[in-house]
């Protein structure tokens, strides 16, 4: 393993060891012992796998997968973070990186014509998928209201979706049809997504959304902080504490791997894999508690 120079005051280390850029770019540079064991954890993953056997629901009450919604502003890293999630994943099998989400462009690989759609369903494995969402360009009460109906496994996924009023009601005249088998379509996790480098950045008017999602789901967002790189780090801190205050526990900041820069590096793999673990974990309590959280959505 490479040896590397610790800057003083971060918890950042240069590589300087001769042939360490080299092996990077072969992606040989390895993972340590607990990081594989995460990712094998994660890869093996199917619901309530992580409770104890006497916790877990009823196999008839489970759902086939976890879902995962990835919320956030335009650019804050979204589509990096899941085309970056589905990069660790394939670690092992030496998979290379690929832009399935559209970073930048929104523009993903699956869609008709080259048009974005409103949420992009990404299987991170068979057990875990995630929806990729069109930024949200604040977090008012409308944008909130579409969040809760996804959470309940109404999604839009025609080509005019976009965050405003006519959208919601969209949704909400879609209800019937979208009820009809809520329990394989839910959300369990709901990641909220903020840049490090976004001088807009307020944190605060975030509370309504992260208490939302507390409501419908019985937990608190997870928190990604992307743009780690391109920030000092007492902002990163700074982030850190606000989104404490307005109640979110699980916070990884990270910097995320894009098309330009993807070579394999240890530390962000390892953040990449507890966050992953994270989802697993509070997926499993969310569908426990799910029934209770449930009749107070909306
Ligand atoms: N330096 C850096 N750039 C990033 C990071 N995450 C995303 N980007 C870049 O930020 C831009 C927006 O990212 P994207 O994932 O498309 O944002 P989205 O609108 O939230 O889906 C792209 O140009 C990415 O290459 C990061 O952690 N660090
Ligand atoms: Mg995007």
């Amino acid at each position: 393993m490479a040896d590397g120079l610790k800057i003083p005051g971060t918890d950042y280390v240069i590589m300087y060891a001769p042939g360490y850029q080299f092996l990077r770019q072969l992606n040989i540079i390895d993972l340590d012992k607990e990081a594989r064991q995460t990712l094998n954890s994660v890869k093996r993953y199917k619901p309530s796998t992580t409770l104890e056997i006497g916790e877990r629901p009823l196999a008839e009450d489970l759902p086939k997968e976890l879902y995962i919604a990835v919320f956030g502003g335009v650019g804050s890293g979204k589509s990096c973070l899941i085309n970056s999630l589905k990069y660790v994943l394939g670690y092992d099998l030496k998979r290379p990186y690929e832009d399935i989400t559209g970073e930048r462009t929104g523009v993903c690989s699956t869609t008709d014509g080259g048009k974005t759609r409103g949420f992009l369903k990404v299987f991170l494995t068979d057990q875990i998928a995630v929806f990729d969402n069109r930024g949200m360009p604040d977090f008012d009460e409308a944008t909130v209201a579409v969040v809760a109906t996804q959470l309940r496994g109404l999604r839009e996924n025609s080509d005019n979706v976009n965050w405003n009023r006519n959208v919601v009601e969209k949704i909400f005249d879609a209800k019937e049809m979208a009820l009809k088998d809520t329990k394989d379509c839910q959300i369990h996790i709901a990641l909220l997504v903020v840049s490090a480098s976004d001088r807009t950045l307020r944190v605060k008017e975030m509370e309504d959304f992260a208490k939302r999602i507390k409501i419908a789901t019985s937990e608190f967002p997870i928190a990604v902080i992307t743009h780690i790189d391109e920030a000092k780090e007492h902002r990163v801190e700074e982030i850190v504490s606000d989104l404490e205050d307005i109640g979110i526990q699980f916070i990884f900041p990270m910097r995320n791997y894009t098309i330009r820069d993807h070579d394999v590096d240890p530390e962000t793999h390892k953040v990449m894999l507890n966050l992953l673990q994270c989802c697993t974990r509070q997926g499993d309590k969310v569908m426990k508690n799910r029934p209770e959280a449930e009749c107070r959505i909306l």
